[in-house]
């Protein structure tokens, strides 16, 4: 089995500066870090990625704080300006609203594709510097697309794979990007690209076969093939999972059931409905807020029976747009409860904060409906998590249509167009209204779909393709080279 070589934007951990030589390391939250520092921790391998802060990182803190963690972890540093223009510039204020669909919310300025191409050389140099003969290199998330061109300038002809985190667009909203050719121009120097969904693959392929015209793209059933420059590279839909034994013996745990029965006790005769996001436009708050509001206003027998607990994780807090969503959030919420509210009966509880695990799993059993709402999602793993935390089997799931969740959860979810707000709000009155046998039996299949295709399946299939490649492309280097010899002894 060969060293996984992992290499993210942001390490597993967050480093804070209190002040000073202080440093304090704390786990990072987000989706990308959940599914895959379980893997490294079972497997070993080695992490490659920024630990979050801007300047020079003294090492000692970081050594000691992941001395445990059953990986090796090596840190690139960013300046002040690389993480303005690289990470709040380019990743953040292009592609990822870009990918999300939210083309109004970019800035398309040039300055950040310059800075965007200095630091992922900056990772393939840390890459080039780590890697082994034989490593699995993983490359992932929408931060790190021209890594492998870098790494061909530098003459490196590994392996090389890639997963998108977050969903591609499909070619109408993708031709906006000013960089459209060089990026894909750049991600086809991976071997492997793996994406969330088939909706995903299908507009890849599409932005390649109308922008590479160069590019000859062979259907297949399993992996598609693309053919650029006398390279095959395998394109393939790897929907990602989570830890499911985890979070349930998480949510059989004492501490959690304890937990989980207080919130319960606190709201007799309310079903709660749980939303939990990282504060970002993308996930659809603002739209769940509106829907609540109209369902309470529709449907008057769900005044003082509901409750909402929103869960909003800070995030990407310094950027201007963000703090201004957030007050759009504070605004809603005290709208809700100040039209609804009765002496007894508060309509929205809300927690802008990052609940410990013990207390997230708590809400997951606690809740009755879970309501997921984002505009455009890669995949969600909340939504997963709260499947998995259903050890009784009973709860509902009200998800956005454009999750990439929703491609797995099909058969067990409630799906809503997040931009419907009065569907949404008649949603919430059906599941409200649903009786437990229903429940019980969409929650089934949905845990069934959550636990086989958990996070190790994910990894496992991602690497079996890793490795399908690796055996192309040894042949490919046996017929290179006995087609040297052959043109050799006729010379
Ligand atoms: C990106 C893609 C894709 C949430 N609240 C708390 C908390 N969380 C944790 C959850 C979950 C993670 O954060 C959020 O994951 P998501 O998948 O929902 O979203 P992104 O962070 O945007 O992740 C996404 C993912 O990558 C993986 O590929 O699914 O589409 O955007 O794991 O548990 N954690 C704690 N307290 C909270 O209050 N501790």
């Amino acid at each position: 089995m060969s060293r996984l070589l992992i290499v993210s934007n942001r390490l597993p951990f967050a480093r804070d500066s209190t002040g000073g030589a202080l440093w304090t390391v704390t786990p990072a939250t987000g989706g990308l870090v959940s599914a895959v520092e379980p893997v490294l921790r079972e497997r070993g391998g080695t992490w490659i990625g920024w630990p979050g802060i801007a300047g020079k990182i003294p090492n000692k803190p970081l050594t000691e704080a992941t001395r445990n963690a059953g990986y090796e972890v090596v840190p690139v540093a960013l300046s002040e300006t690389e993480r303005d223009e690289f990470y709040y510039g380019y990743s953040n204020e292009v592609i990822w609203p870009l990918f999300h669909d939210l083309q109004n919310f970019c800035n398309f300025e040039p300055a950040y594709w310059e800075a965007y191409k200095a630091v992922n050389e900056r990772y393939a140099e840390a890459i080039a510097r780590c890697a082994q003969r034989d490593d699995f290199i993983w490359v992932h998330d929408y931060h790190l697309m021209y890594v492998a061109q870098a790494l061909r300038e530098r003459n490196v002809h590994a392996a090389l794979t890639f997963f998108l985190h977050i969903p591609f667009p499909p070619y109408d909203i993708f031709s906006k990007l000013p960089q459209q050719q060089r990026l894909l121009r750049a991600l086809l120097q991976f071997d492997l690209l793996g994406f969330q969904t088939r909706r995903d693959v299908r507009n890849f392929i599409q932005c390649v076969r109308r922008v590479m015209l160069d590019t000859k793209v062979v259907p297949r059933r399993d992996l598609q093939l693309v053919r650029f420059e006398k390279r095959e590279i395998r394109i393939g839909h790897f929907p990602i999972g989570i830890d499911f034994d985890s979070f349930a013996n998480g949510a059989k745990s004492e501490a959690v059931t304890h937990k989980s029965q207080q919130l319960r006790a606190s709201f007799p005769g309310c079903q709660l409905i749980l939303g939990s996001d990282r504060l970002d436009y993308s996930k659809g708050i603002p739209e769940r807020l509106r829907a609540f509001r109209t369902a309470l206003e529709r449907h008057p027998e769900l005044r003082g029976r509901v409750m909402l607990i929103q869960v909003v994780v800070p995030s990407r807090v310094e950027i201007p747009r963000y703090h201004e969503f957030k007050q759009r959030i504070d605004r809603l919420v005290g709208d809700i409860n100040g039209r609804f509210s009765t002496s007894t009966w508060l309509p929205v509880q809300y927690h802008f904060r990052c609940l410990e695990r013990d207390d997230l799993l708590a809400h997951y059993r606690a809740c009755d409906i879970a309501f997921i709402t984002p505009l455009k999602d890669g995949m969600n793993l909340v939504a997963k998590e709260y499947c998995t935390c259903r050890i009784d089997d009973n709860g509902a799931l009200i998800l956005s249509q454009f999750a990439g969740a929703a491609e797995q959860l099909r058969p067990g979810a409630m799906l809503v167009n997040p931009y419907d707000v009065e569907q949404m709000a008649d949603t919430i009155l059906e599941a409200f209204r649903m009786n437990q046998t229903q429940r019980r039996a969409r929650m089934k299949r949905m845990r069934r779909v959550v636990r086989n295709e958990n996070v190790f399946w994910w990894v496992d299939s991602f690497l079996r393709a890793g490795a399908k490649l690796a055996r192309h492309s040894l042949r490919a280097s046996k017929k290179r080279r006995s087609a040297a010899a052959f043109q050799n002894a006729s010379a």
